[in-house]
């Protein structure tokens, strides 16, 4: 295992024609890594996915895997699932639909390594461009303001799908469903930075979005107090020394 090596996680459900052009994508961008881990988790789907997955786990063995949930869980969830099957302690997630350029990651990855502490830095996408739905867009910049303002946290587009981070920093993050539009919020009570850089958004080619108004709206709202009440409860102890123990 290589002291830079990334596991790509993929949360994704009914994405079927997306999986083979976004492997492919990852590969070129990221394949020179002899220690690349791509990791697909299965929320569930109900189209070709399964087949398709089988497919990977075989040609690209040992660099693919899938993992699979019983039952649906949600995209947080699969992100979760994923990290902790993680080989490597660089973690780059990205949604299974395509609209994140894997091409990004490198540089996104060099950004995380100039860091005096890296196992404190989060580097997220930032879609400046983004090629979605006005009302996707207009519902998106909104919470994100109020997201900032409530929770005291510049990150410009917390939402994005394309996220580095170390992989023992994300595993010592409080788990709940939806956390995945938080993880800033997060990493910043933690103690830790988190640095933006502007990244390729793309159409939705082929599949349906998941989400639409409601189904974040509320949710969000719900989440909001939740991180504020985290983020009251936060301490991060400075260990002044440890005596013993050792032989
Ligand atoms: N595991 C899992 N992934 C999901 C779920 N809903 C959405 N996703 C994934 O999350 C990503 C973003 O979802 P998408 O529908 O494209 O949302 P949009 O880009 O905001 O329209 C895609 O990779 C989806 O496959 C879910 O319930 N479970
Ligand atoms: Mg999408």
């Amino acid at each position: 295992m290589g002291e830079r090596s990334v596991s790509v996680v993929v949360p994704a459900l009914n994405e079927a024609d997306n999986i083979r052009p976004l492997v492919n994508e990852i590969l070129a961008a990221l394949g020179q890594d002899p220690d690349l881990e791509i990791i697909y988790v299965d929320d569930g789907s109900d189209d070709a996915s399964p087949a398709i997955f089988a497919e990977l786990a075989r040609e690209l063995a040992p660099r693919f895997k899938c993992v699979r949930h019983k039952s649906r869980c949600g995209q947080s969830t699969g992100v979760w699932t994923g990290v902790r099957h993680a080989r490597n302690p660089w973690i780059a997630t990205l949604d299974a639909d395509g609209q994140n350029d894997p091409a990004n990651i490198p540089v996104m990855l060099d950004k995380l390594f100039e860091a005096r502490d890296p196992h404190l830095r989060l580097v997220a996408g930032w879609r400046q461009k983004r090629r979605d739905t006005w009302l996707k867009r207009i519902s998106s910049r909104i919470a994100n303001r109020v997201r900032a303002a409530f929770l005291k946290d510049s990150t410009p587009d917390t939402g994005c799908g394309l996220k580095v981070f170390s992989r023992d920093l994300f595993l010592t993050l409080p788990y709940f469903d939806h956390m995945h539009r938080f993880l800033p919020a997060l990493v910043i009570r933690a103690g830790g930075e988190v640095v933006s850089v502007p990244v390729n958004h793309r159409p939705r080619i082929q599949g349906v979005s998941k989400y639409g108004f409601h189904n974040r709206l509320w949710v969000g709202i719900v989440d909001l107090f939740g991180v504020a009440w985290l983020q009251r409860r936060a301490k991060v102890p400075v260990v002044e020394r440890v005596t013993g123990g050792e032989k």
